[in-house]
């Protein structure tokens, strides 16, 4: 059985952690295979990801029955494991949705905050579980949810450990939506098939602007924005937005 499968419909590439008896907890297999279907999604025919897990949980973050005998060198494992695809995550050019079937927690929590957005089953919940078991935040979880929730709540609740129903964690703007459990899919490869039909150049570029804003100086983010409009009017995508607009008609975009 692979650890991660994936499947395409279209332009959506659709990436599900797949070892359900723990709830999709990482091991070094799981890893791996995530890394190889991220670099599929690379592909320029994949338009939209949407990330999600087998069964009834997300991703609950390390699996921990690796911690039975000693914690190991964990700095080592994080920087050869995790951080690899937090990075893949938010280097990719199209939009990754996450679409929270179940339990997200410790560095599952901070993978579905990597994503651009996140859609939730009414069953789902989000644990920053960590404290719980004595550690901080990592792969990106201080980055992403102080960013996501602003400073006060973000220490609050990942200092708490306490555990966020999808009602509370859409009242918070973690979740863009909450729907109920089975129709979960169905409405993810929605939104997703919806962002595959945007101009992807546009959308990839909005991302990595946004990712920049949130440590560069104002000049410095005028700038990259006239660097990468300018690369955007040069896409089809651009012409074709044009000339629907004058010719009154829906556009049709290519994502080239
Ligand atoms: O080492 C490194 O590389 C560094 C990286 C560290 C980053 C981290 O992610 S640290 C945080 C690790 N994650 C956790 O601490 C979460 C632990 N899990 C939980 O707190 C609970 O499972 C949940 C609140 C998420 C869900 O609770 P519930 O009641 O819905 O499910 P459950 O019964 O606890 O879990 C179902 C099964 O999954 C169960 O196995 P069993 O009893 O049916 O055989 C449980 O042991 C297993 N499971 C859940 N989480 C993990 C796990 N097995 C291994 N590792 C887990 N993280």
């Amino acid at each position: 059985m692979a650890e991660v499968e994936t499947s395409r419909e279209g332009a959506v590439l659709t990436i599900t952690l797949n070892r359900p008896e723990v709830l999709n907890a990482f091991n070094a297999a799981m890893h791996k295979a995530l890394a190889g279907a991220l670099k599929e999604a690379g592909d320029l025919a994949v338009r939209a990801v949407v990330l999600t897990g087998a069964g009834r949980g997300f991703c609950v973050g390390q699996d921990l029955t690796e911690f039975r005998e000693s914690s190991g060198d964990i700095g080592s494992r994080l920087r050869e494991n995790y951080h690899p695809n937090v990075l893949a995550i938010r280097r990719l050019e199209k939009p990754v949705i996450a679409a929270v079937n179940g339990a997200a927690a410790g560095a599952g929590l901070s993978i579905a905050c990597a994503c651009d957005i996140r859609l939730a089953a009414d069953s789902a919940s989000f644990v920053p579980a960590f404290i719980n078991i004595g550690l901080i935040p990592d792969s990106g979880g201080s980055y992403f949810v102080t960013r996501l929730l602003g400073y006060a709540r973000a220490f609050e609740w990942m200092t708490s450990g306490r555990k966020l129903s999808a009602a509370e964690a859409h009242a918070w703007g973690l979740v863009s939506e909450v729907v109920e459990g089975e129709q979960l899919a169905e409405r993810s490869a929605e939104v997703a098939a919806q962002l595959a039909a945007m101009p992807t150049r546009g959308v990839g570029m909005t991302k990595r602007l946004f990712d920049r804003a949130a440590t560069s100086a104002l000049e410095e983010q005028l700038e990259l924005e006239a660097q990468l409009q300018t690369t955007a009017t040069q896409t089809d995508d651009f012409k074709e937005g044009v000339a629907a607009f004058l010719e009154k008609r829906e556009p049709r975009f290519t994502g080239a």
